[in-house]
């Protein structure tokens, strides 16, 4: 079946010309993502009436809202205005950067704790992830305070959940604010190897480079680094189709023009969604109809406000955004899980190979036994997890949505404390 997909796939790639390349980035609040991705966007991409509309677009934010212009590059993926006044990224969103080889599609997500579902969800969707970290967070060591582990970890398990080959591209930003760089750049690939043989990421696959991006103004934007290299090497990227069974589809808002179209970027997961195929969602069976959207035939599944949508040709005609997700699944409220890998220790241990004092890492550790809490990622939405039994590493929990659109169901099991960092894995 999946030899049936990965021809059909060829053909269309023939047929078009392009493939596209997802690339989900990843990385602690303000190290530097939307800024990257909006570079190599302003840089590379020959959509330039994108470019265009986002620009003015934004300088009208800075006359009115006086926002300043070091956000340009940020909000030339950024959607709501919320985002570009409070300078932060909150909505995961896709853009798509046309060159004139392949697509790729870049998910940029937001790094603060509260978003480290996005990482999970993104991370499936994508054929590699590319990280940030900036230098003063290798500088301060801030790896494990803030999310940069988390997502780690989170993009390694869940790329091995699905058979995907873990390769990371992990990009020193801000280099430009800080003359010895290069000291961080080597502390970095160390401290990366303490991190994965702590974890035995005996498979990882690590590219390292550098990235500096001053914005003085629209017209004046100065960068030092390894860009090109890196988009070089992210067009190389293999693509992966994993999971043909037991789907996950990852649903995405349209940027334009209908709010509340979402678009199934879920080509990678599914292989096609044929006409008039049924599909599992969280509104139960549904049939896959053929509609026209911005001159293209989508084949869609639609309920109310959601819409899955896959575009003929794995092409997504314009950039979107996102997204919850929508899948095959089973619907519970109880889980059983068969193992639980509990890798808390290994964090412990990172920690004092690196030298940290443990207090001042802000990670809580949780102390499992029977009526205790974790939490998962499900659906795109924080999920509570009650201990009920405990046996060794097999667990009984109750599953409490917290804030989902959605219903308790299984998912990847990959486990958080309350504060979002990771602190396990588990089979359902
Ligand atoms: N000097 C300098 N500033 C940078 C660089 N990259 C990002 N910044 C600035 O750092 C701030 C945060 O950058 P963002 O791109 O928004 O960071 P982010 O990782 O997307 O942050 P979240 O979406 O909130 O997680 C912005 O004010 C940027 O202008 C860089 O290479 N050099
Ligand atoms: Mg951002």
């Amino acid at each position: 079946m999946i030899t049936t997909i990965l021809k059909e796939r060829n053909l269309n790639s023939v047929f078009l010309g392009q493939l596209m390349k997802v690339i989900n980035v990843s990385g602690s609040v303000n190290s530097g993502k939307s800024t990257l991705i909006g570079y190599l966007l302003y840089k590379y991409s020959v959509e330039r009436y994108y470019i265009d509309l986002k620009t003015r677009y934004f300088q009208m934010m800075m006359k009115t809202n006086k926002v300043p212009v070091s956000e340009y590059l940020a909000n030339l993926i950024q959607v709501s205005t919320d985002e570009t006044l409070r300078q932060m990224t909150m909505i995961s969103k896709a853009v798509r950067l046309k060159t004139d080889k392949d697509n790729l599609v870049f998910i940029d997500v937001g790094g603060h704790h509260k978003y480290t579902f996005q990482v999970h969800l993104s991370s499936v969707e994508s054929d590699t992830t590319l990280f940030t970290v900036g230098v003063d967070e290798v500088k301060e060591r801030a790896y494990i305070r803030e999310t940069f582990l988390t997502h780690f970890i989170t993009s390694y398990i869940t790329r091995k959940s699905f058979s995907k080959t873990p390769v990371f591209h992990l990009v020193l930003t801000k280099v430009d604010t800080e003359p010895n760089y290069d000291k961080y750049f080597e502390q970095l690939k160390e401290d990366i190897n303490v991190i994965t043989k702590n974890l035995g990421m005996n498979d990882v696959v690590l590219f390292y480079y550098t990235s500096g991006i001053k914005i003085n103004s629209i017209n004046d934007i100065n960068s030092m680094g390894d860009h090109e290299t890196l988009l070089k090497n992210l067009l190389k990227t293999e693509r992966n189709i994993i999971n043909e069974k037991g789907t996950v589809f990852h649903v995405r808002d349209l940027m334009y023009p209908e709010r509340n179209v979402r678009v199934l970027g879920g080509r990678l997961m599914t292989g096609r969604i044929e006409k008039k195929q049924y599909i599992n969602t969280q509104f139960g069976e549904l049939q896959v109809k053929e509609l026209e959207l911005f001159g293209n035939k989508v084949n869609v599944i639609n309920q109310g406000d959601y819409a899955g949508i896959r575009f003929e040709n794995d092409e997504i005609t314009e950039n979107f955004r996102g997204g919850e997700i929508l899948g095959n699944y089973r619907l519970t409220k109880q889980l059983n899980i068969r193992r639980f890998v509990d890798l808390q220790d290994n964090i412990k241990n990172i920690i004092n190979e690196l030298g940290l004092p443990i207090t001042s890492q802000h990670f809580t550790f949780v102390n499992y036994k029977e009526g205790s809490y974790f939490y998962t990622t499900i659906n795109g939405f924080r999920n509570k997890m009650k201990i009920n039994t405990l046996e060794k590493n097999m667990f009984t929990v109750d599953l409490e949505k917290e804030n989902s659109l959605f219903l308790n169901t299984p998912n990847t099991g990959i486990a958080y404390n309350n504060e979002n960092k990771l602190i396990g894995a588990f089979i359902i």
